[in-house]
């Protein structure tokens, strides 16, 4: 990839050719070398300060580099940070149970990333399947959605509809079905006496920020009841605040089976995860039959238990309802003619532009010039998910570099 001759002559440059040199090409960044953050700020190795509104994919809505967050962390990390879960430690019962208190579930099991998370609700519903509702060995089928996005493990890729997700990565994982999104008569007609879970997004994030239809949710979690099949909800970029309520799944008030978080779980210090369920699906997992070196570790855990405490206590979750409600209807306000659609709920949103716009990417571009660092998805789509702590101001002074960049 060439570097622009202005990035070439900052320091800038130095950085974007070390990780080109070194580095995999598994991504294809904006050239901006970012140095250090604050709240919803974001600062490059040349000075420039940017309104951060990708939130590094909704893992810091409590923004940068929280100073609660990080002296739990700093505090932790100078007394014992990992000891394997082969002995107990101090801090893993106290997330426990501060986790089960703000979701309202039972039992929870931890893990790292979102990806480890997703295989592990994936490993209980079919072992569930199996060992409680009767599935026959090896049958299990577990419903996704077309345009989801679950993580990057093989097994998970397997039921990505995205081919640049899947191709080249077989043979792939059997045991899923894919169905529309939004489409509660295909759920229906997808679920056999073998299913054991519908595993969706309340928003599919990376999909484009698709909002399903009014009532989805709760006529899904009919179903399941009704087929006694697991409702599996991946929170992980939609939950902790995110969308304006605790879960994406509060605006219909359903509460799935199993619940799945991750990102904003440790305010973006440490890859925390976790499966939220109750006794008669976690409780499949005897001694031996999962786990991870990390998973569960004190410092995780004491990073995880300040990063709840924070969304709780700083109203972070009223800010994100707020918030995302006034900027949702300043950018429909702009009325600019390379807008098709502005959707998403609380500070999860997606700026969906009409195909002649030439691509979100180039938008982004120019939002970088301009101050604001966001991501395109599925081509014509501009997600904007800036920090839950953004204020009034802030989305004020936002709102007028994107008009013009808009225009
Ligand atoms: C990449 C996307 C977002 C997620 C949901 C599970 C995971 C993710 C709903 C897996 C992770 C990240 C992964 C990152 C980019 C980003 C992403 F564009 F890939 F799809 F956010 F939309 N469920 N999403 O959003 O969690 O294992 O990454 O901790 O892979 O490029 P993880």
């Amino acid at each position: 990839m060439t570097i622009s001759d202005t990035a070439v002559a900052s320091q800038t440059g130095h950085f974007i050719d070390l990780e080109e040199r070194f580095g995999a090409h598994n991504y294809h960044p904006l050239e901006v070398v970012l140095t250090r953050g604050a709240g919803p700020w974001v600062y490059d190795v040349d000075g420039k300060r940017y309104l951060d509104c990708l939130s590094a994919y909704s893992a810091v809505n409590q923004g940068h580099c929280h100073p609660r967050i990080l002296a739990a962390m700093v505090e932790q990390a100078q007394r014992l940070t990992l000891t394997s879960r082969a002995f107990y430690n101090d801090q893993l019962g106290l997330f426990y149970q501060d986790l089960c208190e703000f979701s309202g579930y039972p039992m929870a099991l931890p893990m790292n990333s979102g990806a480890e998370a997703v295989e592990t609700a994936v490993k209980a519903a079919r072992k569930w399947g199996y060992t409680v509702k009767g599935v026959p060995a090896d049958k299990a089928e577990i419903i996704v959605c077309a345009g989801n996005f679950h993580g990057r493990t093989t097994t998970i890729v397997s039921f990505s509809t995205e081919p640049q997700y899947r191709e080249g990565f077989g043979p792939l994982t059997p045991g899923f079905v894919v169905v529309p999104y939004g489409d509660v008569a295909a759920l229906e007609a997808a679920i056999t006496s073998n299913t054991v879970a519908f595993l969706f997004e309340p928003i599919q994030g990376e999909g484009g920020v698709n909002v399903p239809p009014p009532g989805y949710l709760t006529a899904a979690a009919e179903l399941c009841r009704r087929y006694d099949v697991l409702l599996m909800a991946d929170e992980i970029q939609t939950g902790l605040g995110r969308t304006g309520r605790r879960f994406a799944c509060d605006y219909e008030d359903v509460r799935p089976d199993v619940m799945i978080l991750g990102k904003a779980l440790s305010g973006g210090f440490y890859p925390v995860s976790a499966v939220l369920s109750d006794p008669e699906v976690l409780g499949v997992f005897k001694p031996g039959d999962h786990g991870s070196t990390f998973g569960g570790n004190p410092l995780g855990a004491a990073v995880a238990r300040a990063a709840l405490a924070v969304l709780r206590e700083e109203g972070l979750i009223e800010n994100a309802a707020v918030q995302g409600a006034y900027f949702r209807e300043q950018l429909m306000a702009m009325r600019s003619r390379h807008v098709r659609e502005v959707r998403g709920k609380g500070l999860l949103i997606g700026v969906d532009l009409h195909p002649e716009a030439g691509g979100a990417r180039r938008f982004c571009n120019a939002l970088a010039g301009q101050g604001i660092l966001a991501k395109d998805t599925h081509g014509t789509v501009i997600r904007l998910a800036p920090p839950l702590v953004v204020t009034r101001d802030d989305l004020d002074w936002a709102l007028a570099r994107i008009a013009s960049a808009l225009v």
